[in-house]
């Protein structure tokens, strides 16, 4: 028997004392440095990663349950959609590239590169990590469709991918692309920590958490309704509430926990 305390456990990918009260947040600081360092993630991607830790300290840096609620409408969306499409940009790419390869799994969703800064290099180096983490199939490479309405690059997509896609989920989405994409008629999911933005008021389903939260959850609860039929699965579709869950982010954002906030003070 000894009197000395255990050393913490330390992430060997960062090298983070597990126990830190802001390890998540470290953590993913972690990955997107080093999706800068590996050209997957634009230096513009530190700033948005920026904005987005802002807003998750405010929530808590807790999935609220109506950020829960809209993870479930998610996942029936696409179980239930014909051909649902999950589009992945630089940051998406650093922080969960493995957990969208499970989520595609869960609902047979195809996986489209899509990037609000478009460069050939940065592409094939997202194609490779996701293949890395175990995708079968990357789209986005083809870039034979257009979604209306936008500048040459960022209106890329495959014609067999988002151009054909019934149902997208969108993280960390650009205003504009959010809405042309709503105006071509497709169902969109939005993940995106700031319920003031315009993707996640464009967006059928706003999921007002961290995208390392969000895309577990939405894949836990798709394998949660995977034999569920489709009635029940409209059931949980037509009884969401998207202005509801902005509007309890929102207060969520305005009202604080501080409670929830002890031990995690910024550093
Ligand atoms: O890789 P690219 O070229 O496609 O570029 C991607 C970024 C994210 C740089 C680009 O789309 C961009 O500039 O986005 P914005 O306009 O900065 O918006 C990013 C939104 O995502 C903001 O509303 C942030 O609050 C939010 N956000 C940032 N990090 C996270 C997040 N939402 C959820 N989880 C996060 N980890």
């Amino acid at each position: 028997m000894t009197d000395e305390a255990a050393p913490p456990e330390v992430d060997h990918e960062s090298e983070l004392p597990r126990d830190h009260p802001r390890y998540q947040s470290l953590l993913t600081r972690h990955r997107i440095e080093e999706g800068v360092e590996k050209g997957i993630t634009s230096t513009q991607g530190l700033i948005a990663e920026g904005r987005g830790e802002a807003f998750d300290y405010l929530l808590g840096e807790e999935t609220l349950p109506s950020a829960d609620a809209a993870a479930r409408a998610a996942a029936a969306h696409l179980l239930l959609a014909e051909h649902p499409v999950l589009s992945v940009n630089g940051n998406v790419a650093a922080l969960v590239p493995a957990e969208i390869v499970d989520l595609a799994e869960a609902t047979d969703a195809d996986i489209e590169v899509n990037l609000f800064n478009r460069t050939e290099e940065r592409m094939g180096a997202i194609a490779d990590h996701l293949r890395e983490h175990g995708a079968d199939e990357v789209k986005g490479l083809a870039a034979d469709g257009r979604i209306p309405g936008l500048n040459h690059e960022r209106a890329k997509v495959d014609a067999d991918g988002i151009g054909a896609a019934d149902v997208v989920l969108v993280p960390l989405e650009d205003g504009d692309r959010a809405e042309s994409l709503g105006e071509l008629g497709k169902t969109e999911i939005v993940v995106d920590l700031n319920p003031m933005s315009r993707s996640p008021r464009m967006a059928a389903v706003p999921v007002i958490d961290n995208i390392i939260r969000a895309v577990p959850n939405i894949t836990r609860h798709a394998r949660e309704l995977a034999d569920a039929p489709r009635g029940e699965l409209e059931r949980i579709v037509e009884g969401f509430d998207s202005e509801a869950a902005l509007r309890d982010a929102e207060r969520a954002i305005r009202e604080g926990d501080l409670g929830k906030r002890d031990g995690k003070d910024q550093e």
